[in-house]
């Protein structure tokens, strides 16, 4: 595929009613005149009024006053979790109508284009974290439809750490820095966050989820999406299926290494949020397919797990995802804080079609996402932010508060009245009145967690199994590394129990990079899941083998590998460059949907071999293979005499040989390999393209950087970069 031209913004609007309805909302300051706030010329913005040349400020200067005082207002707080985050506009198109499950208008009419915003975000760290942070990422999607705001509010992990709401404080406060020293940031290698993990076995499914690449993406583009939670569909019958609902994205599911993410943390720590950025203003927009796994009611308890818990996935291969429909992001915001930071999700934002079950993750969150914009965002009148307003009108009773912007006029403010002639009026169910699904509960009150939830360990063995073999060793790693931070030798104990439950081979690699021996025979967990009265046997967790072994799906190796669209990729040249070689890759990579950047000594530009001027992109200095997806180095003398002789040239491409990244050189350009250690090492290597001329090594390069990485090198483990 091409790379498509830059969009024009207004290119995608009429399309887009959510952005008709910001316009309004939306300024520019080009060519207009300075006002106070309250529309008064302003003459002077760099003096304050003072009582002399060199006298004091007066405080009669209501200029300065109003400056100042909105300057230190602000900021809000921020999320309490997920405050780092990026977002974006889109459109949202079904496929083919649902009726047959859902009632939902915006799943049935294949000719409606529905406006999202969808922000992605990290868990743990504040909001000026790094983007590569070890940790799950937000996938938030609102969907204006005709029918008021929806929002799935998902993450890019299937499952959660813990099956109640209740306990999330407690994850929550373990996970962030730790409460004396605010120490560690963004990160989830340190004593608390393994001190609360230990003693909570259910969190085991996660923590495989957590440590494994998909904690560490690409980009946002390549990642999953997933509504974690069983949701209800229900039909214009009033027929309830159950439904799990993911995001598949078109240009597959890809991570970077754990070296590289720390790398990419210090040389450019909004590698996601700048990616998201540059591929939407670059018009290679992101996509998306939505897709659902429908369970029957009556077969709710046909599975070896419980559809609600939280810590479990239906596999895909025993109730299959139809893609049902195409999520498109092409339109950046026009202003971070309006939109991407005052964007308030709350999975309660519901359409008739779609209900909710008795999960008792989802019924809690229920609750929290209201109560934390109350404060995040100064009191009730939230909803009527732009970025929040439903396309469609809103009318009620609710009035007043802080910052409230309808003017809402007439006599009546209650319901039932007859001064208003009892407006606005309640609606029936077949007009689109929302309706709760009808289920049936009865029980006790009780406080207790069902026998149903108590198998924490298969589906987490079933996630390890399924993995590639460099997906293990990368898993097997990251434990080793997060546990290795942790100071407290019994933690690490506890931990190496937890994992040999699942896996006794992952136990052991991991404990021998802690220097301990697993625990034998492997006790039970020592689980605090238990309340005071409660009876152990009730709590304690069964590890049962698990119907299914391998679940395909799970592994990031099998996901699609057939496109280098938006790819970056490095070529490493200087003066005296072969700009024949040189064009005919990048063109072709180019004409592929990759892009393409000149990497050289200086800026500005380079001389080829016949005086052709190329422009320069960024430096050795200036960047990082870390920031590339793939290298190639052309021939020329001068130019490959000056790559080889600059220590950070050959960094470079050691670093990307290390990172398992393709590289490719001309047969010219052979003396900089030779200059690295891994060629010296390892001097054939699949995703190392040296032979054939310009265009067989540029098809055959393509062909490597479709494959993402080459994972399998690293067993080498020889490359000290
Ligand atoms: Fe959230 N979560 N969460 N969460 N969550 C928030 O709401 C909460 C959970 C998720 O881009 C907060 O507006 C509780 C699961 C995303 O603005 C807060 C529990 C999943 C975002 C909150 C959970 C999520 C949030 C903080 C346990 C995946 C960012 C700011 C019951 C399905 C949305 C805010 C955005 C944000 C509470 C668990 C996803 C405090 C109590 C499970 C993507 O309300």
């Amino acid at each position: 595929m091409a790379a498509k031209k830059k969009a024009e913004k207004p290119a995608v609007e009429p399309t887009n009613e959510k952005r008709r309805k910001l316009e309004p909302y939306t300024d520019d300051a080009q060519g207009k005149k300075m006002t106070t706030n309250t529309g008064l010329f302003i003459n002077d913005d760099q003096n304050s009024l003072k009582a002399g040349e060199r006298g004091p400020s007066l405080l009669e200067d209501f200029i300065l006053r109003e400056k100042i005082t909105h300057f230190d207002h602000e900021r809000i707080p921020e999320r309490v979790v997920h405050a780092r985050g990026s977002g974006a506009h889109g459109v949202f198109k079904v496929y083919k109508p649902m009726a047959e499950y859902t009632k939902a208008q915006f799943l049935n009419d294949t000719e409606i284009e529905t406006p999202v915003f969808v922000r992605f975000s990290t868990v743990a760290g504040s909001r000026g974290s790094t983007d590569l942070a070890r940790d799950v990422r937000g996938f938030a999607v609102r969907f204006y439809t005709q029918e008021g705001n929806f929002d799935l509010v998902g993450n890019n992990m299937p499952v959660f750490f813990i099956q109640d709401a209740i306990k999330f404080p407690d994850l929550i406060h373990a996970v962030k820095p730790e409460p004396d020293n605010e120490i560690p940031q963004a990160a989830s290698a340190h004593d608390t966050f393994w001190d609360y993990i230990s003693l909570t076995p259910e969190s085991a499914h996660m923590i495989m989820w957590v440590m494994s690449d998909r904690a560490i993406p690409r980009s946002y583009r390549m990642m999953e999406g997933f509504g974690v939670h069983t949701f209800r569909f229900v039909n214009a019958q009033g027929v309830a299926s159950f439904v799990k609902f993911h995001w598949k994205p078109l240009l597959g599911v890809h991570s970077v290494a754990w070296d590289e993410a720390q790398n990419i943390s210090g040389k450019d720590p909004d590698f996601h949020r700048r990616d998201l950025w540059d591929a939407i203003e670059s018009g290679n927009f992101p996509e998306w397919e939505l897709g659902v796994q429908i369970v029957p009611e009556e077969d709710e308890f046909k599975f070896d797990f419980d559809l609600l818990d939280a810590t479990k996935i239906i596999p895909e291969e025993l109730v299959p995802v139809q893609r049902i429909g195409k999520l498109t992001l092409n339109r950046n915001p026009d202003n971070f804080f309006a939109e991407t930071e005052q964007i308030a999700f709350h999975l309660g934002h519901i359409v008739p079609g779609i209900d909710f079950t008795n999960d008792p993750l989802l019924q809690g969150r229920l609750f929290s996402y209201t109560d934390t914009q109350l404060l995040r965002l100064g009191g009730p009148n939230f909803q009527q932010l732009p970025i929040n307003k439903p396309v469609v009108p809103v009318y009620n009773n609710q009035r007043d508060g802080f910052s409230r912007q309808n003017i809402d006029s007439g006599k009546t403010n209650y319901s039932p009245n007859s001064l208003g002639n009892n407006y606005p009026e309640q609606v029936r169910a077949e007009q689109g009145g929302y309706t709760t699904y009808p289920e049936r509960v009865e029980g006790y009150k009780i406080r207790t967690r069902s026998k149903s939830f108590l198998d924490h360990f298969s589906q987490a063995r079933l996630f390890f199994n399924s993995q590639s073999d460099p997906e293990k060793n990368h898993l097997v790693e990251a434990l080793c590394f997060e546990l290795g931070k942790v100071k407290t030798v019994a933690v690490r104990e506890r931990m190496l129990g937890i994992l040999s439950l699942i896996d006794k081979g992952l136990a052991a690699q991991v404990a021998v990079a802690l220097g301990l021996h697993v625990p034998h025979p492997p006790e039970q967990p020592v689980n605090k899941n238990v309340p005071a009265d409660g009876a152990l046997e009730n709590y304690e967790p069964v590890n049962r083998e698990g119907d299914l072994k391998i679940s395909p799906t799970l592994s990031m190796a099998n996901t699609v590998k057939d496109s280098i669209q938006t790819r970056k990729v490095a070529i490493l040249a200087a003066d005296g460059v072969d700009e024949k070689a040189l064009n005919t890759v990048k063109q072709l990579i180019e004409a592929e949907g990759g892009a393409v950047e000149i990497v050289s000594t200086h800026l500005g530009f380079i001389t080829s071999l016949n005086d052709e001027q190329i422009h320069v992109d960024d430096t050795t200095l200036t960047t990082a293979s870390v920031l590339f997806d793939a290298i190639y180095v052309p021939g020329g003398a001068n130019s490959v005499a000056t790559i080889e002789a600059d220590a950070d040239a050959v960094h470079f491409l050691n670093e990307a040989f290390k990172h398992c990244k393709p590289i490719a050189a001309d047969a010219s350009a052979m003396q900089v390999l030779e200059a690295t250690y891994f060629f010296k090492k390892i001097p054939s290597d699949k995703g190392v393209i040296v032979n054939g001329q310009a265009t067989d090594l540029a098809n055959n390069f393509i062909e490597a950087i479709k494959q993402h990485r080459f994972w399998e090198r690293e067993k080498a483990r020889k490359i000290p970069a």
